[in-house]
Formats: C-alpha cells, sequence, structure tokens
C-alpha cells in the first residue's frame, strides 16, 4: 500500500486494537467476496434464502425489534459550536461524544470480523463524487453497502489519487436502544455509528456521510446536498428534462423517480429515466444551471405499498438480486408485505406465524436492496460525471389539508421559503408517533449537518449564483377528502402534474396568480383517461382564512432558528401576507 494510504492504514490499525477485532478484511467488492458473505449469513441466521425459483439470489434479513428504523433523538451533529449545529440537529461537544463512543467501541468487536469498506459516492470517475470508508462489524451493512454505493477496490483506488476520505466506524453493539448512538463530527469529517444495524443508522455511506456530512462540505464549497431524488422525463419530441424533487422520508420519492406515467401519455411516446430516489448532489454549472448527480448506486426503498399499480417498475427488479429486510413470507417463501397484489402471508416480519391481530405482517419501514441498474427505467445518464441539467425543484409533503396539488413558487427566494416551511406528516421511517405533521425544511430535518438558518442562506447564495435557476415548485399527492381517502390519484398519474411543472419551466402552461403562489389555471392539469375526475377544486384551493393560519405558524417556525434566519425569508413572508390582504 502506498503513502497516501498510510492514514487509512494508520486509522485502521488504531481501530482493529481498540476494539479488540479478531480479524481484520480489506473488502474487494467483487462477487466472489460477496458470495461468501451470504454464505456465511446465512449459515449463521442474519440471512435467510427465499424462494430460488421465484426470487433467485434474492434475501432476507430480520433486523432486532426494537431496530427497525432511523433514531432521530439519538443522531447528534457534534460541532465544536452549539450554534453551528443549530436547533434542528442535537448536539454534543466532541471531546464528549468522543470519551462516550470510545467507551462504547472499546473491546466491542472481540471474537468479530473488522470489515474495512471503501466506498465512493457518485459516479467513480465524477470530480463531483467523495469518497469514504466505512469500518464495520457487520456483513449485513458490508453486502448492503456494496450495493448502495460503488464499494470496493476502485473506490480504494480513487481514495488513494484523492489522498482524503471521510471516515465511518460502525459497530451493531449489543442493539441495545440505551448503548446507541449515531454520531457526526462535521469538522473532522467523520461518522462514528454504535448499537443500530438498521439503514441509515448503519450504511454510513447513505444519510450520515451524503446528507449531513456532505451538507455541511458543501456549504463551504457552494454546491447543495439535498434528499431528492432525480428523474428525467422525456417528451415525444424526444427531448429529457430533469426535475429533483425532496419529500420527507416515505413520502413518494422512490415511486416518483421511477413512475410509468399514464396509457395515453406513453402511447403519445412519454418515457421517464431514473437517475436517483433518495439522495441528489446539486452543482452549479458554467453555464449557470444546476447540475445533479446521485451519489447512491442502489435503492433502499420502502416495500409497503409497492405493488404492479402502484410502481409496476420496483416490482420488475425485486425478482432477483435484492435484499429485503423486515418483510413477511408466504407459505413457499416469497417476500410479502402490505399492498402487494399476490399471495398472502405466513410468516409476520418477526418470522412469527401471522396473526393480523399482531398488526400488519411486514413492518411498515421494511425495505428492499438492490442496484440501480436493475431498474428498468434506469437513466443512460446515471453514471454521468457532469451530472444532469436541472429544469425544476419539488417539494413535496404529506398533508391531509391545505398545501394545493401543485403550486409554483414566484422566484427562487420564494421557492426558498417554500422549502423552509415545507410541513408533513410524521410516517415510519423514523422512530416515533406516525401521522404528526411536522415541519420538515427541503425534507432535510433529520438530515442537515448544521444550523438550519445558515443552510437557507447558502441556498439564497447558490440560487444567486445561478443565472438559470431551476423554477421551484411545492407539490402535494396526499390531500384527503372528509372521508379520509386519497383525492388525488397520485403514483403514475403524478405525471400530469410533471407534465404542467415543465410547460411552466418553458414558460408555456396557464397559472393563476394567487396570493400564495402560481396554481394550474382551470383545465391546465391533463385530466385525459382518469376513471373519475379528481375533485380539481379542492385540490387547488386556497383558502385565505387557513392561509393567514399557516403563514402565522410559519413564522413561529421560522423564529425557532433565531436571528440566523435570512432577512429576505421573513420579508418573502410578509409580501405574502400583503397579498393575502
Ligand atoms: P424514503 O426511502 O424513506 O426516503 O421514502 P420515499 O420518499 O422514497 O417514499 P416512497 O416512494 O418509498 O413511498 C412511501 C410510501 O408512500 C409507499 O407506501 C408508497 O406506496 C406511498 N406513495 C408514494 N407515492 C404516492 C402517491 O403518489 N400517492 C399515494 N397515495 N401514496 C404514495
Ligand atoms: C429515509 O428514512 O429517508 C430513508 C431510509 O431513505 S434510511 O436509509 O433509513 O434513512
Ligand atoms: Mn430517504
Amino acid at each position: 500500500m502506498t503513502s497516501r494510504l498510510t492514514s487509512l492504514n494508520e486509522w485502521v490499525d488504531q481501530v482493529a486494537s481498540h476494539t479488540g477485532a479478531s480479524r481484520v478484511h480489506w473488502c474487494t467488492g467483487d462477487a466472489d467476496e460477496n458470495r461468501r458473505l451470504i454464505e456465511a449469513m446465512l449459515e449463521s441466521g442474519d440471512l435467510l434464502s427465499l424462494n430460488e425459483a421465484t426470487h433467485p439470489d434474492c434475501y432476507l434479513h430480520r433486523s432486532d425489534p426494537n431496530d427497525v428504523a432511523r433514531v432521530e433523538h439519538l443522531t447528534f451533529v457534534c460541532t465544536g459550536s452549539r450554534d453551528d449545529a443549530g436547533p434542528n440537529n442535537n448536539w454534543m461537544d466532541p471531546a464528549e461524544a468522543h470519551a462516550l463512543m470510545n467507551g462504547l467501541f472499546a473491546g466491542c468487536m472481540e471474537g468479530r470480523t473488522l470489515y474495512v469498506v471503501p466506498y465512493c459516492m457518485g459516479p467513480i470517475d465524477s470530480p463531483l463524487s467523495r469518497c469514504g470508508v466505512e469500518i464495520t462489524d457487520s456483513p449485513y451493512v458490508v453486502v448492503n453497502m456494496r450495493l448502495m454505493t460503488r464499494m470496493g477496490k476502485a473506490a480504494l483506488e480513487r481514495i488513494e489519487r484523492d489522498g482524503h476520505f471521510v471516515k465511518g466506524l460502525h459497530s451493531t453493539g449489543e442493539l441495545d436502544p440505551d448503548r446507541r448512538y449515531i454520531m457526526h463530527f462535521p469538522e473532522e469529517l467523520s461518522i462514528q455509528s454504535y448499537g443500530s444495524g438498521y439503514g441509515g443508522n448503519a450504511l454510513l455511506g447513505k444519510k450520515c456521510h451524503a446528507l449531513r456530512i456532505a451538507s455541511y462540505q458543501a456549504r463551504t464549497e457552494g454546491w447543495l446536498a439535498e434528499h431528492m431524488l432525480i428523474v428525467g422525463i422525456e417528451n415525444p419530441a424526444g427531448q429529457v428534462r430533469y426535475i429533483a424533487g425532496a419529500f420527507p422520508s416515505a413520502c413518494g420519492k422512490t415511486n416518483l423517480a421511477m413512475l410509468i406515467p399514464p396509457a395515453a401519455y406513453r402511447e403519445a411516446g412519454w418515457k421517464v429515466w431514473t437517475v436517483g430516489d433518495d439522495i441528489c448532489w446539486l452543482h452549479p454549472g458554467e453555464d449557470g444551471r444546476l447540475y445533479a448527480i446521485n451519489p447512491e448506486a442502489g435503492f433502499f426503498g420502502v416495500a409497503p405499498g409497492t405493488s404492479s399499480a402502484t410502481n409496476p417498475n420496483a416490482l420488475a427488479m425485486l425478482d432477483r438480486e435484492a435484499i429485503f429486510t423486515n418483510v413477511a413470507v408466504t407459505a413457499d417463501n416469497q417476500p410479502w408485505w402490505e399492498g402487494l397484489d399476490h399471495g398472502e402471508p405466513a410468516l409476520d416480519w418477526r418470522g412469527r406465524e401471522f396473526d393480523p391481530k399482531r398488526g400488519p405482517a411486514a413492518h411498515p419501514n421494511s425495505r428492499f436492496t438492490v442496484s440501480l441498474k436493475r431498474c428498468p427505467s434506469y437513466s443512460d445518464q446515471a453514471e454521468s460525471a457532469r451530472g444532469v441539467p436541472i429544469d425544476a425543484i419539488i417539494f413535496g409533503g404529506r398533508r391531509a389539508a391545505l398545501a394545493p396539488l401543485v403550486m409554483e413558487a414566484f422566484d427562487w427566494t420564494h421557492g426558498v421559503l417554500v422549502g423552509a416551511a415545507m410541513a408533513s406528516e410524521t410516517t415510519a421511517a423514523a422512530s416515533g408517533q406516525v401521522g404528526v405533521v411536522r415541519r420538515d425544511p427541503m425534507a432535510m430535518k433529520p438530515f442537515c449537518g448544521y444550523h438550519f438558518a445558515d443552510y437557507w442562506a447558502h441556498w439564497l447564495k447558490v440560487g444567486a449564483g445561478l443565472s438559470q435557476p431551476p423554477k421551484i415548485f411545492q407539490v402535494n399527492w396526499f390531500r384527503r377528502d372528509e372521508q379520509g381517502r386519497f383525492i388525488w390519484p397520485g403514483f403514475g398519474d403524478n405525471m400530469r402534474v410533471l407534465e404542467w411543472i415543465l410547460e411552466r419551466c418553458d414558460g408555456q402552461a396557464d397559472a393563476r396568480e394567487t396570493a400564495v403562489g402560481r396554481l394550474p389555471a382551470d383545465d391546465a392539469i391533463n385530466l385525459d383517461g382518469l376513471d373519475e375526475r379528481p375533485d380539481m377544486e379542492t385540490l387547488l384551493a386556497t383558502d385565505a382564512r387557513e392561509w393567514a393560519a399557516e403563514l402565522d405558524e410559519i413564522e413561529r417556525h421560522l423564529d425557532e432558528y433565531g436571528q440566523r434566519v435570512p432577512v429576505e425569508l421573513r420579508q418573502q413572508l410578509d409580501k405574502i401576507r400583503g397579498n393575502l390582504g
């Protein structure tokens, strides 16, 4: 190993000695290594095989029942100054956090193998990509990281060239919720995670690196690291335009990223191309546009609700080479979850005989892991080193009332306020109560690695530097009627809204100016081919009284971030108040 890797080698040696690991394995990412890890996990029971005939090379992992989602209350940003982490993060003094974590990691890998997992977030040859190394004692993490990132030999070579990387240290520990912490040290570009083996807590390339650490780096380097999908929409003329969309966890990013347009659109020649479904790094280009790369290489998607009616592209990629976490299984050992259109559960996500009295068969936050390349709508631009140019940014939430189906911001500054004011009902993706409306600015509440007020200022600054900024929109697929049913059909029919958005970007579709933003003019949303006309009047209403109350709440929400909130956002709020009269 050459000298540029000295710091990596020293770190690995030091961690191996501190954790007492019995063996050190440097991951190459090759197929043989993967096969051996899977065999060992089948042996230990960490993985279970699934029906080989229907689901070749697919496996099931059942996580500990107390370890099924991200844990926001145990996730910390440890900056030297508390103010830099902001009220949006839990904070701990770095020295205190290191002392705590050193105590937990001491001797924790005795008798276990320590895996060194070099990975690259983003296309391996893109100057926009960033590398990291995760040290973990979990083979489940290794096989997931192989699907979710560019993992192994090529990443190690890039680290050698770059000379720097983000250091991530992870141990599943005892899976004791009282000894569980996800710590970020943005000033040291390092992450330490102990006591969980689940998703965003344990696959450190994902939320920990590609959002919390990367957002912090992006601020100093002049770009944005966002919780966004990236999708290309090809019109019948063959022109592809790209949209980036921020939605909170379990609010529709994966579905929108791979939607299948309604029949009439398909027949006319519309196509959808998937670049990313969860994380997006946005860089200003020399032409004054914003360019996006997906730092990830795979999907860690929500299983429940995935069906041939809602997301046929996802189903098509889940019949081989996928890892399922916490789904149920049928009597013939096929994966099963609520919403799937065939089969029925025999065993629930905990491996018990299914009993509907005990709740759903699949855990509501059960997931699939699969390579991006397996997606039928995989974009030929997904590996593009310079990224794809973004025409529109959409902010979406899950809101039963108030938020209209779609609304265009007046300009970038108003768009930043729309993003900062986002609210959404909580979901099973994080531990805690489900269905409570909370503010989730830019869908980044759990993921922004620094003070939200500074983050909004950074958004304003990035926008000011763009000569051709994307237009910003707000969407809401989740408005409900009095019976609690969704009013908008959603899923593939969201294409109808995307069409209006893209036409607005071309200066074509009609909009009506309201106090709070621009909404589609009557009949501007194409409803052809829908069995039933949705209640568009409710979907596109902007009730002045409700909005006045909303603006008061937004003001209180901004106030929580104190003096650092950019004055432009308060001015926008005042302007809209004035519009409302
Ligand atoms: P994370 O991976 O947690 O970040 O979630 P996500 O934003 O990618 O959400 P995903 O696309 O996995 O959708 C979450 C849940 O919302 C699933 O159960 C979907 O079936 C459901 N969903 C997605 N899109 C729509 C929609 O347009 N309408 C309705 N009613 N439900 C939707
Ligand atoms: C989310 O919760 O937004 C996810 C799943 O995408 S996790 O990887 O657990 O963060
Ligand atoms: Mn997510």
